[in-house]
């Protein structure tokens, strides 16, 4: 049997990660995918799952310390199917009680393997579980045991408040969470309660009815459920509809085609709108902050990050374009086609993922006229982005035929009111009208 030494894989820009929990000990058997430790940065709880099965000999990290990629943290003697398979070069994998270095040298740095490999194999580093990246909006702080203990008990952790450190959900919470929606429950004179203390949505058998089938919902869309539904409760919802005559920034993008072309880019209306919306966002500041936790302040963010829903095969991800406000259109280009390739090959990493300050959904290249996306939280607002259409417009003398695009922005209201609301949508839409005042 042959001893591999399990190094920390790659988990995105972090460089370092508190070990929050680790989750097996000396003389633990492990099968391919269970989780080791559990790390928690500031945006994200992620559990290093192991790449091989077997038996933990040695276990070098405690909760507390502090990781970063290619970390040493663990010794398994691998099975031995598992074994036969691992890379007999690698003189110090094969026998690391010889030589066991705190941590594995960083030049040694893989290429993470796609997200959806169930059993990688022995030499190919684990994709951390993401347990709370930002794929859609909120989150919440809680170890795997209380998330097993939760999910025995049918409790949706979003609801929960954690009193924990950092708001850490702990079973107590948990605890004190059925405790109240039995009491709600019962006080309710039988009314059957959701976990977030709403009433449930009444179970039907629909084969009565006809031929059904169940089909498990992907990995990505039982999380961004979660993150939707918790927004849809906590934030009060405004949507504000728009247009934009775009007839003169749509025939500017025409005329770029072929320069873009040569600079390996395809340039859509996003990235105009991307900057559109970065512009208005330095006018109108309430649209760059987030709430604090206890709701008594705006958090304003001095840094310009878009996410960008990207619809991918296995569901919705919203990975973050950086410095949005620093970039000019063949960068946004390129870092948009980058994170959307990367994003339908299920690659995202949490960091990818993380420290967006304002979302923009476009479902601009496929159709409709207007729709109310949902606020991901605890960002305050989101744009949405419909089909551009000719249509004739007044010019105040005769019918023109112009390019007119409608959009709609969701804020939460308890930040911005709904007058603000509307001078944001008619800057960004005059923006997108004219594009040369976005140089004023
Ligand atoms: N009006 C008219 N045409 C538009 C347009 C708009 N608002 N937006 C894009 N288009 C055109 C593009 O110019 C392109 O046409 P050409 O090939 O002729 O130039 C075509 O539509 C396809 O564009 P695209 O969708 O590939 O590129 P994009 O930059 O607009 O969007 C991305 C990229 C990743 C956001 C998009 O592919 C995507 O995944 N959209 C879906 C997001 C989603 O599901 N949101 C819903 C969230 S709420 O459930």
């Amino acid at each position: 049997m042959a001893t591999q030494q399990i190094n920390i894989p790659d988990i995105g820009d972090f460089d370092s990660v508190e070990v929050i929990e680790v989750l097996v000990a000396e003389g633990d058997v492990v099968a391919v995918d269970d989780s080791l430790v559990t790390l928690e940065s500031d945006k994200a709880t992620m559990e290093i799952p192991s790449p091989v099965s077997g038996k933990v000999t040695k276990v070098t990290v405690k909760v507390g310390d502090s990781v970063a990629e290619g970390d040493y943290i663990l010794d398994i003697e691998a099975d031995e199917a598992a074994a036969e398979e691992a890379p007999k070069a690698d003189a110090k994998k094969e026998d690391p009680a010889k030589e066991a270095p705190k941590e594995a040298p960083k030049a040694e740095k893989p290429a993470p393997p796609p997200q959806e490999t169930k059993a990688p194999a022995p030499n190919v580093p684990p994709v951390p579980k993401p347990v709370n990246a930002q794929s859609m909006g909120a989150a919440y702080h809680a170890s795997p045991s209380v998330r097993a203990f939760a999910r025995k008990l049918g409790v949706d952790l979003n609801a929960v408040t954690g009193s924990g450190p950092k708001g850490r959900i702990q079973q107590n919470d948990v605890e004190a969470m059925i405790k109240s929606v039995m009491q709600g429950s019962a006080a309710a004179s039988g009314q059957p309660q959701g976990g977030a203390g709403i009433p449930s949505v009444p179970e039907i058998d629909f084969s009565q009815f006809g031929e059904t089938e169940t089909v498990e919902l992907g990995r990505i869309k039982k999380i961004s459920g979660k993150f939707l539904q918790t927004s849809w409760l906590n934030v009060p919802h405004v949507t504000q509809f728009d247009e934009s005559d775009i007839t003169e920034m749509d025939a500017f993008r025409k005329s770029m085609k072929a320069q873009a072309e040569k600079a390996g880019v395809k340039l859509t209306p996003l990235v105009f709108v991307m900057k559109a919306v970065v512009k208005a966002l330095q006018e109108f500041p309430n649209f760059n902050a987030s709430l604090s936790p206890d709701g008594q302040s705006i958090i304003k963010k001095h840094y310009y990050n878009i996410g960008v829903a990207v619809d991918t095969p296995n569901g919705l991800v919203v990975p973050v374009v950086r410095d949005v406000d620093q970039k000019g259109i063949f960068d946004l280009s390129k870092d948009l086609m980058e994170l959307s390739a990367k994003a339908r090959d299920g690659k995202l990493t949490p960091a990818d993922m993380s420290g967006g300050c304002f979302t923009i959904s476009s479902l601009g290249g496929i159709g409709g006229t207007q729709f109310t996306p949902i606020v991901n939280a605890p960002e305050v607002a989101i744009m949405g982005l419909s089909k551009a259409k000719m249509q004739p417009v007044w010019n105040g003398a005769e019918f023109e035929p112009r390019l007119v695009m409608p959009f709609s922005v969701s804020y939460d209201h308890r930040v911005i009111d709904g007058a603000e609301g509307v001078r944001f949508t008619t800057t960004v839409g005059q923006y997108l009208t004219d594009l040369r005042q976005l140089i004023l």
